[in-house]
């Protein structure tokens, strides 16, 4: 399987988290990247590729203009403001307020976050751009044929809708890497997210169509992050109603629990008949994961990675979350060695 991963990643390394109402060391850190590059080369995935320049029209089809031009001027207009430390919003749109965006940075900032643990820095457009294309060469990557290939992408991308940014991500990697293959001649793909947050960024931005089903596993929102959209009653919009499929899940869910919510997803897909799969893989379901509540173990993601061939469709792998630092290459590569095995 073909892997692809750019070293920009480390361009993007905000100096602090917000967590429990103290700065902490970001989770979402650069030695992720750095430990599953190495169980990849450690396990046979030799075959690795440095992506190719981001095609802005395709990612014009996820993420509004403003908001890219956003992303892209950030860091610039918050430098200008002569502020210190990295850029984070203080202020938001919230019920019965204004939604426009405004001139001054410290407004633009919370009308484009849904959460502000995620900061913006010199380098972040920069990481962002990398980890898109990165999703971008592996979906042509299969699109031209091969059966499946994997996305190191760092920072992540789900949570990143068509005009928000946070919970560690700002272009939404797995939706790119979906549109590449309906450029490529698929007519139906599927995003399976497996990441332990909710995907509330790719669910609204193929909310309303019927050409991309979105289907997520997740902890339930009523008790952890997004906390405002993963919601079982969340079926889609207009053209988009039935495509759309959440599997909320409650604190200490086992792996035997999560596979029945899997079967249950295999099952809708199978229905959806889609020429491609997109997978959004975080491995943060992961029993030691410092910010998740479910209990895999590291042989689960073994096994599901079977489950996810038994489908025997093409596949995008995409690197999403993942916090327990130094057991995220060894659960990612399973995912990787179940599929491969199968
Ligand atoms: N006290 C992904 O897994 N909340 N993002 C952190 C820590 C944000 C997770 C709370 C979690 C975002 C891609
Ligand atoms: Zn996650």
């Amino acid at each position: 399987m073909k892997v692809f991963r750019s070293d920009q990643h480390s361009l993007h390394f905000p100096t602090g988290e917000l967590s429990g109402g103290v700065f902490v060391r970001p989770f979402e850190c650069p030695e992720r990247w750095e430990y599953i590059s190495q169980s990849l080369q450690e396990n046979g995935y030799n075959d690795i590729a440095e992506p190719d320049a981001l095609n802005m029209d395709l990612l014009s089809r996820i993420h509004g203009a403003d908001y890219l031009r956003f992303l892209q001027e950030a860091w610039r207009l918050w430098e200008a403001g002569g502020f210190k430390g990295d850029a984070l919003p203080t202020v938001f749109p919230a019920r019965r307020m204004q939604q426009r965006e405004p001139d001054d940075i410290d407004g633009k900032l919370g009308y484009f976050a849904m959460a502000i643990e995620t900061s913006i820095t010199a380098g972040t457009w920069d990481a962002a751009r990398s980890s898109a294309a990165c999703a971008q060469s592996a979906a042509k990557h299969v699109s031209d044929g091969a059966n499946a290939s994997f996305s190191l992408c760092r920072p992540p991308g789900h949570h990143a809708g068509i005009d928000l940014y946070g919970g560690y991500c700002f272009l939404n990697n797995a939706a790119l890497a979906a549109e590449v293959l309906l450029d490529g001649g698929s007519n139906k793909v599927t995003i399976l997210d497996v990441d332990f947050h909710h995907g509330n960024g790719t669910q609204d931005i193929f909310y309303q169509r019927d050409d991309v089903q979105f289907i997520s596993l997740h902890g339930d929102p009523n008790d952890v992050f997004p906390n405002f959209l993963g919601y079982a009653d969340e079926k889609g919009e207009g053209a988009g109603l039935g495509y759309n499929i959440n599997y909320p899940m409650p604190p200490k869910t086992p792996y035997s629990k999560w596979k029945e919510a899997l079967n249950d997803a295999t099952r809708n897909i199978q229905t959806y008949q889609p020429d491609a799969l997109v997978i959004s893989l975080g491995v943060d379901t992961f029993e030691l994961d410092p910010i998740s509540f479910f209990k895999l173990k590291s042989d689960d993601f073994t096994d599901y990675g079977r489950a996810i061939a038994a489908l025997k469709l093409p596949t995008v792998f995409i690197m999403e979350g993942g916090y327990a630092v130094e057991e995220i290459g060894v659960n990612t590569v399973n995912v990787l060695n179940g599929f491969q095995s199968e």
